[in-house]
């Protein structure tokens, strides 16, 4: 490592950086690029990166660069640092918890930690019915582990999930999500006994359909092609992530979950990117008052340190035989720490309600620059999980290259934002819930300064 750049990789982040957004050299700039080309050397290309500045420190709303230049952030590393980057609480645990001590294996050694997010988890996920909990380390493996536990307790094969589900790269949830590329292709054979079921998508329904008539549209799709006896579990996103932030017409999540209820089907919410204060709620759930049987969690719930976890009714999750569920990391201690500061930090400041004054205010904005772009389809989402969908004006087909083209602009400009989408025309919004009032009207002046000089 050069000298200049071992001293910015050890920059101080946290809500302390200065909450401002500062463009000192191009984006990327030159120590970026001269990174970016070890990088290339080095990381395999099928990884990628959005915006390929390096990070030197980030917090609050900003990253700082490796060439000083700080960004406003309006992706939270997809939808990870809800309490900020470096959040006190969560560096003060973790600290802690890496002096005592760093790993035993929960299934060797237990401790405290793991005990505790699961008593939270337990606690702030809907319903109040006896529940249990099991902690790994990825999205994806929670949601693995979520089919695990759906199949030990009803004893049945199948998994339906929807169209534009987004649930994870492994190779049972490679088969659960929907897009091919760039997340299934040449990847396969993908795993059997996976169905998909048509999604509530309103803006992308050929006729208005209430909620309840999408969800009879589901239903018959499930009832027909799989068999509710056949069924182990049905695995939703309420509200979709990658698939671009579409929420579902209002009724489809109760009467699925009750159709569920009724045919003895594990009702599965994948609130792996929705969950944890994101969209104004504990969970986006929350919004209609659906309980779910299982519910997945990673991202948010742990400040940006690697965290999973399944958690639901307790006779569910018991039916894995012992030592059915674990792996090596799962429910790692400085993982645990990390989750009890964010979960301590989103009690401490009201951070569901932080999401929904994002949501009002960005919203508002949002709204307004829909009026004057007819290129802006729609805006939708919940709290602080925005998005818009950019389309040919006058019509419904997308523009994914609008898209691409707003965002870029916005990198250029010194706002971090992201795309998303089954056709890549929807520009997303995941501001952390502390970010300042005045830095994330700033990033929503640039966007509109950005959207209507390219329209
Ligand atoms: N379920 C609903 O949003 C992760 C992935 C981006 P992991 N989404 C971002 C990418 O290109 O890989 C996600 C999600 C939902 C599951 C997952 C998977 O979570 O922690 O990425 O495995």
């Amino acid at each position: 490592m050069t000298t200049e750049t071992a001293a910015s990789a050890t920059a101080t982040g946290g809500p302390d950086l200065p909450q401002e957004r500062r463009l000192v050299t191009e984006i990327p700039g030159p120590r970026s690029r001269a990174l970016h080309e070890r990088r290339t050397a080095a990381v395999a290309s099928g990884v990628g990166s959005t915006l390929p500045v390096y990070v030197a420190a980030a917090g609050g709303g900003v990253i700082l660069d490796v060439d000083g230049n700080s960004l406003i952030d309006l992706a939270s590393g997809i939808a990870v640092t809800s309490v900020g980057n470096s959040a006190p609480e969560v560096v003060r645990r973790v600290t802690e918890q890496v002096k005592a001590f760093t790993h035993t294996c929960f299934m060797v050694a237990p401790y405290e930690g793991y005990v505790e997010v699961c008593e939270a988890l337990v606690r702030l996920t809907p319903g109040d019915h006896a529940k249990k909990a099991a902690l790994f380390n990825s999205g994806a493996e929670a949601v693995e582990n979520a089919v695990k536990i759906a199949r030990a307790h009803t004893g049945r094969d199948a998994v339906v999930v929807f169209d534009h589900a987004y649930h994870g790269r492994t190779n049972l949830t490679m088969a659960m999500t929907s897009k091919n590329m760039p997340y299934k292709h040449g990847f396969g054979p993908f795993a059997g006994e996976v169905y998909r079921a048509p999604m509530s998508y309103p803006f992308r329904e050929a006729t208005d359909l209430t909620g309840a008539e999408a969800a009879a549209r589901a239903i018959d799709v499930i009832e027909k092609q799989v068999g509710a006896d056949n069924l182990a579990c049905v695995v939703i996103e309420p509200v979709l992530g990658e698939g671009g932030f579409v929420v579902p017409a209002e009724g489809f999540l109760p009467a699925i979950a009750q159709w569920c209820t009724d045919n003895g089907v594990v009702f599965v919410a994948d609130e792996i990117q929705s969950g944890m204060c994101r969209t104004g709620a504990w969970f986006a759930c929350d919004h209609e008052g659906v309980v779910p049987d299982l519910v997945t969690v990673a991202k948010g719930l742990a400040g940006g340190l690697p965290l999973a976890g399944v958690v639901g009714r307790a006779e569910i999750m018991d039916a894995p035989h012992a030592g059915g569920l674990g792996g090596t990391y799962g429910g790692n201690p400085v993982a645990c720490a990390a989750a009890l500061g964010a979960i301590a930090t989103m009690e401490q400041l009201d951070l569901p309600a932080a999401a929904r004054h994002i949501g009002e205010s960005m919203g508002g904005r949002l709204r307004a620059l829909a009026e004057n772009v007819p290129a802006i389809g729609e805006v939708r989402g919940r709290g602080a999980m925005l998005a818009i969908e950019l389309v040919k004006p006058g019509t419904k087909e997308p523009d994914a290259a609008l898209a691409g083209r707003i965002s870029g602009g916005c990198h250029q400009a010194g706002v971090l934002t992201l795309t998303c989408g089954t056709y890549g025309n929807v520009l997303r919004f995941l501001p952390s819930l502390v970010m300042p009032d005045h830095l994330l009207a700033e990033a929503l002046d640039v966007l509109e300064e950005v959207t209507t000089g390219l329209v």
